[in-house]
């Protein structure tokens, strides 16, 4: 596995795949490497000739008062895991090298961006949208790989993609969890063992609002009480949101009578987690 600590090394070795006709898959992260991220990148390997990661904790996504400077960095780990993966390229650039002093260019997906996490993180998504949009530029990748743990995320990407003719097809792959139901997330490294418990309230309580739904409600509203009340019950889980909306354009919506995707935030004691299912017609 070749690390490319700068923009120029890791443009020459895409350049270098693509000009041997090869296939390039492209995995975006910011570390603390676990199951969900390597799920990613077997999806990538088992499509692509050669596979890219990025590590990278992007300061542009993270709001003042979040959790920029305690976000787990383990490098030399996730590097051996990623080895073991046979993964090709790490792109591991410093925060100087992503945004040179005078750097004062957005990607911003207009009104997306302030739905669900947009509207308790203002300019999360524009960060997240900005430097995805400057690693799918550095990568030029064929297919970029990314979770449905990130729902809004990965609309919000698709959408960036489609208006702005990026030449890479984006795959969304399934919310990997732990046996108990939690979804995976680096974040989950902060949690005490008090928490840890508490936090299965988040897959609960989508698990209560899908077997609502198998029994036929299809009231939002009916739904999203019956999710509120269980997280209510549980002691040290504070609710930022429990949404039903349109996956594509993320509006909530009223009647379930088509796909929707149930979204919940909510900080465990001091951390904030996220999860979501998708429910069919
Ligand atoms: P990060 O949180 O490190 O996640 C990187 C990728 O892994 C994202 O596409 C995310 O959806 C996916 N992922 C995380 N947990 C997962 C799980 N349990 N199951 C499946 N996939 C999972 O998301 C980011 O980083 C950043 O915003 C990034 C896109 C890298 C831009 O900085």
């Amino acid at each position: 596995m070749k690390i490319c600590k700068t923009i120029d090394e890791m443009r020459l070795a895409a350049r270098e795949v693509r000009r041997a006709g090869k296939r390039l898959g492209f995995v975006a992260t910011m570390g603390a490497l676990h199951e969900g991220h390597l799920s990613l990148v077997r999806a990538a390997k088992s499509v692509c000739d050669v596979v890219a990661v990025s590590i990278f904790v992007n300061p542009l996504q993270f709001g003042p008062t979040e959790d920029l400077a305690k976000y787990p960095r383990t490098f030399e780990r996730d590097s051996g895991l990623l080895e073991s993966e046979a993964v090709d390229f790490l792109f591991a650039p410093t925060p100087a090298e992503m945004y040179p002093a005078g750097a004062a260019t957005y990607v911003t997906v207009e009104g997306l961006s302030d739905k669900l996490c947009g509207r308790s993180r203002p300019g999360h998504f524009p960060g997240v949208t900005t430097v995805v949009a400057k690693l799918f530029l550095i990568v030029e990748p064929d297919l970029a790989f990314f979770g449905q743990k990130d729902a809004a995320q990965s609309t919000i990407i698709r959408r960036m993609v489609q208006d702005l003719n990026l030449p890479v097809e984006i795959v969304v792959c399934p919310i990997v969890r732990e046996p108990d139901g939690l979804a995976m997330s680096s974040r989950n490294a902060y949690l005490t063992p008090q928490e840890r418990k508490s936090a299965r309230v988040l897959h609960r309580s989508l698990m209560e609002i899908n077997n609502r739904f198998d029994r036929g409600e299809r009231s939002a509203a009916n739904l999203i009480a019956a999710g509120r009340q269980l997280l209510s019950q549980e002691s040290g889980v504070r609710l930022d949101y429990l949404e039903i909306v349109d996956p594509s354009t993320l509006d909530p919506v009223t009647q379930l009578d088509k796909p929707t995707l149930v979204a919940v935030a909510a900080f465990v004691g001091n951390t904030r987690l996220i999860d979501n299912i998708v429910l069919p017609v």
